[in-house]
């Protein structure tokens, strides 16, 4: 019987496909068969990459204007939109998260093109009053040549949440997406080629962490970088920057608790909870990981959420459950060994596996799960699972619940929920994370928010307004304006 023929994608540098034979398969994670494979590029490939991007630069893209640029990232965000549902499949399809998830990520990406179009006609530098007779202004330039190492949760969306930016700022990019995830990033860079963007001012350049992320990390010629995925390799990146005196945004991900107190009424909280540590299956960085709940609700608030999570829909993306697979069998393992010791160490409350039946057997699936009686003692209460595992922690005072909070060495997101205006006034400044949300978790939501993690979660904030100016530099101008000197 001959193999049924998939797609092959190859790395896109100065607007051209760049011929290879070498690749990497790319999984359905919903059935473990394999969609598409795609060039496994290496050190060449970076080379040539950064080579271009610095080429676009210096010869076109920093003579642009503001206006010019903008203009083209507006037309990105219409292309993004007019193959929204197309992107969309192919997302769900290469992550396997929900459909309409990945219909919503497209979304969001055309918003972080549109966001920044807008945003950099307004970038302005200061004018400074020093002295009289001196002229001092500041003036926000690009860095130049900016890599963006991406991760396979939200491929599309940290794309254009990471790159959009840094365009309209007046870099050139060289975008390294996650090996398990490559293909809408693949798709971005003809979108971005139809919206008239020039040729090497976008290259993408796929392949495995170790090969064409680590060449591109330690390039000497890239002026400014950015990661999203995990601490160790984060620091490795870091480490790689450091090498180079270069800037580098990371994005590592948490371990964040929502905080319930006894004067909410917890059943308001329910729907929230639950989708923020269900969706994509918690593939979320900021994922709502973990309940601390006051002691007086506690029942009563995981009996509901208990319910809601037995209620959920799991199955293939292309469906659109409520929860898809997790992206890779290794994945999958590393949050089964979570449940483990999880199953061994504290109370399954529901969930606590893979769930049953031959339409889970090919796909990495598990169940969503809540783990109750969780302590900082347990391992499951201070790593990242990655998965669809709430663990939840009594507190009987606010001092506990602030001290559990901390506990991790994480800091990207909290949820407080209560109708004290003073507590949570006081939670918001005294918690060292970076986003809290009061009454809602819409950690994802807002292309105009910025993001960043406080502690190990990370340095550097992405989206919103932050993030424009975290891709230009700051150059100081003084001029000596007296005529008799
Ligand atoms: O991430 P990696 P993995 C966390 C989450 C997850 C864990 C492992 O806890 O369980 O990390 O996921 C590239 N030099 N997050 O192993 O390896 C890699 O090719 C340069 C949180 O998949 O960090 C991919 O493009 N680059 C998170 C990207 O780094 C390297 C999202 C992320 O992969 C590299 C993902 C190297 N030496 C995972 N090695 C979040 N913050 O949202 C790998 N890469």
């Amino acid at each position: 019987m001959s193999e049924a023929v998939i797609p092959a994608y190859t790395a896109v540098i100065a607007g051209k496909q760049v011929p290879t034979t070498r690749w990497i398969d790319v999984l359905d994670p919903s059935n473990a068969r394999p969609i598409a494979r795609v060039a496994r590029c290496g050190a060449a490939e970076v080379q040539s990459a950064v080579r271009s991007a610095r080429h676009t630069y210096e010869t076109v893209w920093r003579f642009t204007t503001p206006v010019e640029r903008s203009r083209i990232c507006h037309r990105i965000a219409d292309g993004l939109r007019a193959e929204r549902e197309e992107l969309a499949r192919l997302e769900t399809l290469d992550t396997g998260k929900p459909l309409g998830q990945a219909r919503a990520d497209a979304d969001i990406a055309a918003r972080y093109f549109d966001f920044y179009a807008n945003a950099v006609e307004a970038l302005c530098g200061d004018t400074i009053q020093q002295q009289p007779g001196r002229l001092a202004f500041t003036l926000r330039e690009p860095y130049g040549v900016c890599g963006h190492i991406i991760p396979w949760n939200y491929p599309l969306q940290i794309a254009a949440r990471t790159v959009a930016p840094a365009l309209a700022a007046g870099n050139c990019c060289l975008l390294k997406p996650a090996e398990d995830a490559p293909l809408t990033s693949l798709r971005l860079a003809d979108i971005v080629e139809q919206a008239g963007l020039p040729p090497g001012a976008l290259n993408v350049v796929p392949g495995l962490g170790e090969e064409a992320g680590a060449a591109l990390a330690a390039h000497p010629d890239v002026d400014r970088l950015a990661f999203t995925g995990s601490r160790e390799v984060g620091e490795a990146v870091m480490a790689a920057a450091a090498r180079n005196i270069v800037p580098v945004t990371l994005e590592l991900g948490g371990k964040s608790p929502h905080l319930v107190l006894p004067d909410f009424d917890a059943a308001r909280a329910v729907p929230q909870i639950v989708e923020s540590i269900t969706e994509h299956a918690g593939q979320n960085c900021s994922a709502g990981s973990r309940l601390l709940v006051h002691r007086s609700v506690h029942d009563e608030l995981v009996a509901a959420l208990a319910e809601r999570f037995r209620s959920l829909r799991i199955g293939p993306g292309i469906d659109d459950p409520d929860l898809g697979p997790l992206i890779s069998a290794r994945q999958r393992d590393r949050v089964l060994g979570h449940l483990a010791e999880g199953r061994r160490t504290t109370e399954v409350v529901v969930g606590g596996g893979v769930p049953g039946g031959d339409a889970y057997a090919e796909g990495f699936y598990v169940e969503p799960t809540i783990l109750d009686r969780v302590t900082p003692e347990h391992r499951v209460f201070n790593e990242e699972i990655f998965g669809p595992v709430l663990c939840v922690s009594v507190f009987d005072t606010l001092d506990e619940a602030v001290a559990l909070a901390e506990h991790t060495t994480y800091g990207l997101a909290a949820g407080i929920w209560t109708s004290d205006v003073t507590t949570a006034h006081w939670l918001a400044q005294r918690l060292r994370v970076g986003q809290v949300f009061v009454n809602n978790y819409s950690a994802a939501g807002g292309v105009e928010l910025p993001f960043g993690g406080y502690r190990r979660s990370g340095i550097g904030v992405e989206k919103g307004l932050e993030a424009l100016r975290e891709y230009t530099r700051c150059k100081t101008v003084a001029i000596h304006a007296q005529l008799s000197s």
